[in-house]
């Protein structure tokens, strides 16, 4: 994968999106996010069938539009739709076993020490993602906050491996995470809980440049 393709991730199931996931992912792509990410979790996530039909209408927008269409976790889900790529906590399997099931597509990893980030290079991920940078209310069982400071230590050691921040991250914050030295910002309720994801998308690419 490209590191520019990180420039604006959007994370998004249904659970965090005031209006049909459909909607806003169409509007935050008007606003230029780079790729997406379907996380379908907490309360009231869709599953089964209902979870897969969500999958492939997002899966049908994203290629439309050009951008990777990334599954969270659920790898089964992933082969069988055919996505772009996957994203893996720690609790998961190891990428280099996960890249195997899912071929040619992006395998990315989150990491919260150097340890693990050192490990999911070894792995063979594409990318890595890593927070919470800042506070954020969205996923509860996070790390404690790590600020920008292990992006700087991880870009320091890997300038070509790419970065994406992840947890907080806003307009306001946007930038310090990419001066920090990270390829782009993943947010959720930036985009998602905005009130024009648009606009959103399109301040969060602006604070990258
Ligand atoms: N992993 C670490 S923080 C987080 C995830 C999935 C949630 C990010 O959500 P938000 O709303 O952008 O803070
Ligand atoms: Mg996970």
């Amino acid at each position: 994968m490209k590191s520019e393709q990180l420039a604006v991730y959007f994370i998004a199931g249904t659970p965090n999106c005031p209006e049909p996931i459909e909607k806003v992912l169409k509007q935050a792509i008007k606003g230029g996010i780079t790729m997406f990410q379907f996380r379908e979790k907490g309360e009231g996530a869709l599953t089964g069938e209902a979870k897969k039909k969500t999958a492939l209408n997002l899966q049908f927008i994203c290629r439309e539009a050009g951008i990777p269409f990334i599954v969270n976790d659920d790898i089964e889900l992933a082969v069988q739709i055919g996505a772009d790529g996957v994203h893996i906590g720690q609790e998961d399997e190891p990428a280099s076993m996960v890249r195997k099931k899912i071929k040619g597509g992006i395998v990315g990893v989150s990491v919260h020490t150097m340890e693990e980030f050192e490990q999911a290079i070894q792995d063979g991920a594409d990318y890595a993602g890593t927070g919470p940078v800042y506070p954020t209310e969205t996923k509860l069982d996070t790390r404690p906050v790590a600020g920008t400071a292990l992006i700087r230590l991880m870009k320091k050691h890997h300038p070509e491996f790419p970065v994406v921040g992840i947890g907080g991250i806003t307009i306001e914050n946007a930038g310090a995470v990419i001066e920090a030295g990270a390829d782009g910002v993943s947010v959720i309720t930036a985009i998602s809980r905005a009130d024009d994801p648009a606009a959103a998308a399109a301040q969060l690419k602006k604070a990258g440049n």
